[in-house]
Protein backbone atom coordinates (compact mmCIF):
# COMPACT_ATOMS: atom_id res chain seq x y z
CA UNK A 1 0.00 0.00 0.00
CA UNK A 2 1.43 3.54 -0.84
CA UNK A 3 1.82 5.65 2.27
CA UNK A 4 -1.36 7.72 3.14
CA UNK A 5 -1.90 11.14 5.11
CA UNK A 6 -5.46 11.48 5.67
CA UNK A 7 -8.04 14.14 6.81
CA UNK A 8 -11.09 13.56 8.03
CA UNK A 9 -14.58 15.39 8.28
CA UNK A 10 -13.05 18.96 7.62
CA UNK A 11 -16.39 21.14 8.50
CA UNK A 12 -16.94 23.81 5.87
CA UNK A 13 -19.80 26.01 5.58
CA UNK A 14 -20.48 26.60 1.12
CA UNK A 15 -23.23 27.14 -0.78
CA UNK A 16 -23.96 24.27 -3.15
CA UNK A 17 -26.38 22.63 -4.05
CA UNK A 18 -29.35 22.87 -7.11
CA UNK A 19 -31.74 24.60 -4.95
CA UNK A 20 -31.28 28.41 -5.02
CA UNK A 21 -32.08 28.55 -1.43
CA UNK A 22 -28.96 26.58 -0.77
CA UNK A 23 -27.12 28.97 -3.13
CA UNK A 24 -28.05 31.89 -0.80
CA UNK A 25 -28.34 29.84 2.83
CA UNK A 26 -25.78 27.91 2.61
CA UNK A 27 -24.91 25.15 4.64
CA UNK A 28 -22.33 22.59 6.27
CA UNK A 29 -20.01 20.35 4.28
CA UNK A 30 -17.62 17.70 5.60
CA UNK A 31 -14.52 17.35 3.24
CA UNK A 32 -12.33 14.03 4.04
CA UNK A 33 -9.19 13.65 1.82
CA UNK A 34 -6.68 10.71 1.73
CA UNK A 35 -3.58 11.78 0.05
CA UNK A 36 -0.87 9.02 -1.11
CA UNK A 37 2.54 10.58 -0.77
CA UNK A 38 5.88 8.67 -0.49
CA UNK A 39 6.49 9.88 3.05
CA UNK A 40 9.95 8.03 3.50
CA UNK A 41 12.25 11.03 3.17
CA UNK A 42 9.97 12.82 5.19
CA UNK A 43 10.08 10.58 7.56
CA UNK A 44 13.63 10.02 7.31
CA UNK A 45 15.11 13.74 7.59
CA UNK A 46 11.59 14.87 9.91
CA UNK A 47 11.37 17.98 6.58
CA UNK A 48 8.04 19.05 5.83
CA UNK A 49 9.61 19.97 2.52
CA UNK A 50 9.76 16.22 1.29
CA UNK A 51 6.41 15.97 2.31
CA UNK A 52 2.25 17.24 1.82
CA UNK A 53 1.42 20.15 4.69
CA UNK A 54 -1.49 18.89 5.71
CA UNK A 55 -2.21 22.44 7.26
CA UNK A 56 -1.94 23.99 4.02
CA UNK A 57 -4.03 21.34 2.48
CA UNK A 58 -7.31 22.09 4.79
CA UNK A 59 -7.04 25.82 4.34
CA UNK A 60 -6.84 25.26 0.43
CA UNK A 61 -10.41 22.61 0.55
CA UNK A 62 -11.86 25.57 2.78
CA UNK A 63 -11.27 28.29 0.55
CA UNK A 64 -12.17 26.09 -2.38
CA UNK A 65 -15.52 24.98 -1.55
CA UNK A 66 -15.89 28.85 -0.08
CA UNK A 67 -14.79 30.03 -3.34
CA UNK A 68 -16.97 28.41 -5.85
CA UNK A 69 -20.91 27.56 -5.88
CA UNK A 70 -21.49 24.52 -7.74
CA UNK A 71 -25.07 22.69 -8.20
CA UNK A 72 -23.54 19.04 -7.67
CA UNK A 73 -20.91 17.68 -5.10
CA UNK A 74 -19.39 15.44 -8.17
CA UNK A 75 -18.45 19.19 -9.93
CA UNK A 76 -17.24 20.85 -6.00
CA UNK A 77 -15.19 17.17 -5.84
CA UNK A 78 -14.00 17.67 -9.02
CA UNK A 79 -12.46 20.64 -9.06
CA UNK A 80 -11.17 20.31 -5.66
CA UNK A 81 -9.49 16.86 -6.72
CA UNK A 82 -7.54 18.64 -10.02
CA UNK A 83 -6.12 21.96 -7.79
CA UNK A 84 -4.86 19.85 -5.21
CA UNK A 85 -2.92 17.52 -7.70
CA UNK A 86 -2.26 20.49 -9.73
CA UNK A 87 -0.89 22.81 -6.55
CA UNK A 88 0.45 20.48 -4.56
CA UNK A 89 4.34 18.85 -4.63
CA UNK A 90 4.60 15.36 -4.12
CA UNK A 91 0.91 14.37 -4.28
CA UNK A 92 0.27 11.18 -6.52
CA UNK A 93 -3.10 10.64 -5.71
CA UNK A 94 -6.32 11.82 -3.78
CA UNK A 95 -9.42 10.05 -2.47
CA UNK A 96 -11.97 12.47 -1.90
CA UNK A 97 -15.30 12.47 0.01
CA UNK A 98 -17.69 15.50 0.18
CA UNK A 99 -20.27 15.19 2.83
CA UNK A 100 -23.52 16.89 3.13
CA UNK A 101 -25.25 15.99 6.52
CA UNK A 102 -27.52 18.42 5.52
CA UNK A 103 -28.95 17.66 2.14
CA UNK A 104 -32.54 19.01 1.46
CA UNK A 105 -34.26 15.75 0.69
CA UNK A 106 -36.72 15.80 3.04
CA UNK A 107 -36.43 12.41 4.91
CA UNK A 108 -34.20 11.47 7.94
CA UNK A 109 -30.85 10.76 6.69
CA UNK A 110 -27.18 10.88 8.31
CA UNK A 111 -25.38 12.34 5.03
CA UNK A 112 -25.63 12.13 1.49
CA UNK A 113 -21.65 12.27 -0.23
CA UNK A 114 -19.69 11.90 -3.15
CA UNK A 115 -16.62 9.96 -3.34
CA UNK A 116 -13.49 10.18 -5.92
CA UNK A 117 -10.01 9.08 -6.57
CA UNK A 118 -7.85 11.28 -8.95
CA UNK A 119 -4.46 10.82 -9.27
CA UNK A 120 -1.44 11.69 -11.92
CA UNK A 121 -0.92 8.70 -14.65
CA UNK A 122 2.29 8.30 -17.03
CA UNK A 123 1.73 8.28 -20.68
CA UNK A 124 4.14 7.33 -24.11
CA UNK A 125 3.28 9.07 -26.43
CA UNK A 126 4.96 8.21 -30.06
CA UNK A 127 5.23 11.30 -32.62
CA UNK A 128 5.73 11.23 -36.31
CA UNK A 129 5.81 13.50 -39.02
CA UNK A 130 6.57 12.93 -43.18
CA UNK A 131 5.42 16.42 -44.91
CA UNK A 132 6.87 19.83 -44.73
CA UNK A 133 8.87 20.97 -41.74
CA UNK A 134 9.21 17.54 -40.07
CA UNK A 135 11.30 19.00 -36.86
CA UNK A 136 8.75 22.43 -36.33
CA UNK A 137 5.92 19.63 -36.20
CA UNK A 138 7.28 17.75 -33.90
CA UNK A 139 8.51 20.42 -31.76
CA UNK A 140 5.17 22.36 -31.68
CA UNK A 141 3.44 18.84 -30.88
CA UNK A 142 5.66 18.35 -27.41
CA UNK A 143 5.00 21.87 -26.93
CA UNK A 144 1.37 21.68 -27.06
CA UNK A 145 1.24 18.93 -25.16
CA UNK A 146 3.29 20.93 -22.07
CA UNK A 147 0.84 23.59 -22.38
CA UNK A 148 -2.17 21.73 -21.42
CA UNK A 149 -3.63 22.63 -18.32
CA UNK A 150 -3.32 19.20 -17.01
CA UNK A 151 -0.26 17.65 -18.52
CA UNK A 152 3.61 17.75 -18.17
CA UNK A 153 5.77 16.75 -20.55
CA UNK A 154 8.73 15.00 -18.68
CA UNK A 155 10.74 13.40 -21.05
CA UNK A 156 11.35 13.62 -25.23
CA UNK A 157 13.27 10.84 -27.49
CA UNK A 158 15.70 12.54 -29.88
CA UNK A 159 14.46 13.00 -33.43
CA UNK A 160 14.97 9.77 -35.08
CA UNK A 161 15.15 10.01 -39.32
CA UNK A 162 13.56 6.57 -40.27
CA UNK A 163 11.54 4.85 -43.92
CA UNK A 164 8.20 4.38 -44.56
CA UNK A 165 6.49 1.62 -42.79
CA UNK A 166 3.48 -0.05 -44.13
CA UNK A 167 3.00 2.32 -47.30
CA UNK A 168 6.38 2.10 -48.14
CA UNK A 169 6.56 4.31 -51.36
CA UNK A 170 6.05 7.78 -49.79
CA UNK A 171 8.64 10.24 -47.74
CA UNK A 172 10.74 9.29 -44.89
CA UNK A 173 9.59 10.14 -41.27
CA UNK A 174 11.02 12.21 -38.37
CA UNK A 175 10.36 10.25 -35.57
CA UNK A 176 10.31 10.32 -31.40
CA UNK A 177 8.78 9.60 -28.55
CA UNK A 178 7.97 11.45 -25.32
CA UNK A 179 6.75 10.93 -21.86
CA UNK A 180 4.40 12.58 -20.13
CA UNK A 181 2.48 12.96 -17.08
CA UNK A 182 -1.35 13.63 -17.13
CA UNK A 183 -4.74 14.20 -15.26
CA UNK A 184 -6.85 13.52 -18.08
CA UNK A 185 -7.94 10.01 -18.50
CA UNK A 186 -6.96 8.36 -21.73
CA UNK A 187 -10.01 9.34 -23.74
CA UNK A 188 -9.85 12.86 -23.08
CA UNK A 189 -5.74 12.63 -23.92
CA UNK A 190 -6.80 11.12 -27.54
CA UNK A 191 -8.80 14.13 -28.03
CA UNK A 192 -6.18 16.46 -26.91
CA UNK A 193 -3.78 14.46 -29.72
CA UNK A 194 -6.23 14.83 -32.77
CA UNK A 195 -6.74 18.29 -31.78
CA UNK A 196 -3.07 18.95 -32.00
CA UNK A 197 -2.70 16.28 -35.14
CA UNK A 198 -5.53 18.66 -36.85
CA UNK A 199 -3.85 21.95 -35.77
CA UNK A 200 -0.89 20.88 -37.86
CA UNK A 201 -2.78 20.57 -40.49
CA UNK A 202 -3.38 16.48 -41.05
CA UNK A 203 -5.80 15.83 -43.21
CA UNK A 204 -6.53 11.67 -42.78
CA UNK A 205 -6.44 10.68 -46.47
CA UNK A 206 -4.68 7.43 -46.78
CA UNK A 207 -3.94 4.94 -43.92
CA UNK A 208 -0.82 4.45 -43.18
CA UNK A 209 -0.32 7.71 -45.78
CA UNK A 210 1.62 11.30 -45.70
CA UNK A 211 1.18 13.16 -42.57
CA UNK A 212 2.23 16.63 -41.26
CA UNK A 213 1.80 14.96 -37.93
CA UNK A 214 0.69 11.53 -36.06
CA UNK A 215 0.06 11.04 -32.31
CA UNK A 216 -0.41 7.96 -30.67
CA UNK A 217 -0.40 6.55 -27.22
CA UNK A 218 2.02 3.99 -26.78
CA UNK A 219 1.41 3.57 -23.08
CA UNK A 220 -1.33 5.05 -20.11
CA UNK A 221 0.65 3.41 -17.23
CA UNK A 222 0.07 -0.10 -16.75
CA UNK A 223 -3.41 0.19 -18.39
CA UNK A 224 -5.19 -2.23 -21.04
CA UNK A 225 -7.26 -1.28 -22.81
CA UNK A 226 -9.58 -1.72 -26.02
CA UNK A 227 -12.58 0.16 -27.54
CA UNK A 228 -13.44 1.24 -30.95
CA UNK A 229 -11.50 4.10 -30.76
CA UNK A 230 -8.72 3.74 -28.67
CA UNK A 231 -6.25 0.70 -28.19
CA UNK A 232 -3.74 0.74 -25.33
CA UNK A 233 -0.48 -0.52 -25.68
CA UNK A 234 -0.89 0.58 -29.26
CA UNK A 235 -1.23 -3.00 -30.79
CA UNK A 236 1.80 -2.53 -33.48
CA UNK A 237 4.18 -1.03 -31.09
CA UNK A 238 5.91 -4.07 -30.70
CA UNK A 239 6.69 -4.50 -34.65
CA UNK A 240 7.96 -0.92 -35.15
CA UNK A 241 11.15 0.38 -34.99
CA UNK A 242 10.36 3.78 -35.64
CA UNK A 243 8.84 3.27 -31.86
CA UNK A 244 11.11 1.38 -29.82
CA UNK A 245 14.37 3.24 -30.70
CA UNK A 246 13.18 6.55 -29.70
CA UNK A 247 11.40 4.95 -26.42
CA UNK A 248 14.46 2.95 -25.74
CA UNK A 249 16.31 6.15 -25.70
CA UNK A 250 13.76 7.36 -22.63
CA UNK A 251 11.90 4.26 -20.90
CA UNK A 252 14.49 0.79 -21.77
CA UNK A 253 12.76 -0.80 -19.02
CA UNK A 254 9.17 -0.35 -19.07
CA UNK A 255 7.80 -3.16 -19.29
CA UNK A 256 4.83 -4.24 -21.97
CA UNK A 257 1.96 -5.26 -19.69
CA UNK A 258 0.34 -7.50 -22.26
CA UNK A 259 3.76 -9.25 -23.50
CA UNK A 260 5.91 -8.90 -20.48
CA UNK A 261 8.82 -7.43 -22.07
CA UNK A 262 11.15 -4.31 -21.81
CA UNK A 263 11.16 -2.02 -24.55
CA UNK A 264 15.01 -2.83 -24.59
CA UNK A 265 13.90 -6.60 -25.27
CA UNK A 266 11.52 -5.80 -28.12
CA UNK A 267 14.13 -4.05 -29.71
CA UNK A 268 16.71 -6.47 -29.91
CA UNK A 269 14.45 -8.59 -31.00
CA UNK A 270 13.61 -6.54 -34.23
N1 LIG B 1 -6.46 4.62 -32.09
C1 LIG B 1 -6.59 3.43 -31.49
N2 LIG B 1 -5.65 3.24 -30.58
C2 LIG B 1 -4.90 4.36 -30.58
C3 LIG B 1 -3.75 4.77 -29.81
N3 LIG B 1 -3.19 3.95 -28.87
N4 LIG B 1 -3.22 6.01 -30.03
C4 LIG B 1 -7.37 5.09 -33.12
C5 LIG B 1 -3.78 6.80 -30.98
N5 LIG B 1 -4.85 6.48 -31.73
C6 LIG B 1 -5.41 5.26 -31.54
O1 LIG B 1 -5.47 6.62 -36.35
C7 LIG B 1 -6.68 5.99 -36.53
C8 LIG B 1 -7.43 5.87 -35.24
O2 LIG B 1 -6.78 4.97 -34.39
C9 LIG B 1 -7.49 7.11 -34.36
O3 LIG B 1 -8.48 8.00 -34.75
C10 LIG B 1 -7.78 6.54 -32.98
O4 LIG B 1 -9.17 6.56 -32.71
P1 LIG B 1 -5.04 7.73 -37.34
O5 LIG B 1 -3.87 8.41 -36.73
O6 LIG B 1 -6.20 8.52 -37.73
O7 LIG B 1 -4.70 6.91 -38.65
P2 LIG B 1 -3.33 6.38 -39.09
O8 LIG B 1 -2.26 7.01 -38.28
O9 LIG B 1 -3.25 6.48 -40.57
O10 LIG B 1 -3.49 4.87 -38.74
P3 LIG B 1 -2.68 4.15 -37.68
O11 LIG B 1 -3.08 2.71 -37.67
O12 LIG B 1 -2.71 4.91 -36.40
O13 LIG B 1 -1.29 4.25 -38.33
P4 LIG B 1 -0.02 4.38 -37.50
O14 LIG B 1 0.06 3.16 -36.69
O15 LIG B 1 0.04 5.65 -36.81
O16 LIG B 1 1.05 4.29 -38.65
N6 LIG B 1 6.63 4.73 -40.93
C11 LIG B 1 7.58 5.38 -40.23
N7 LIG B 1 8.87 5.17 -40.49
N8 LIG B 1 7.22 6.25 -39.23
C12 LIG B 1 5.90 6.48 -38.91
O17 LIG B 1 5.63 7.28 -38.00
N9 LIG B 1 3.58 5.92 -39.35
C13 LIG B 1 2.63 5.26 -40.00
C14 LIG B 1 1.26 5.36 -39.53
C15 LIG B 1 2.97 4.36 -41.11
N10 LIG B 1 4.39 4.23 -41.37
C16 LIG B 1 5.31 4.91 -40.66
C17 LIG B 1 4.90 5.79 -39.63
MG1 LIG C 1 -2.01 7.24 -35.77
Amino acid sequence: MKDQIKIVNLEIFARHGVFPEENRLGQKFLVSAVLSVDTRKAGKADDLEASVDYGEVCRFMDSYMKAHTYKLLECAAEGLAKELLLRTPHLENVRLEVKKPWAPVGLPLETVSVEISRGWHTAYIALGSNMGDRKAYLDEAAAALNELADTEVIKVSSYYETPPYGVTDQADFLNACLKLRTLLTPEELLEELHGIEQAAGRERVIRWGPRTLDLDIIFYDDLVTESEDLCIPHVEMHKRKFVLEPLHEIAPYKRHPVYGETVREMLVKM
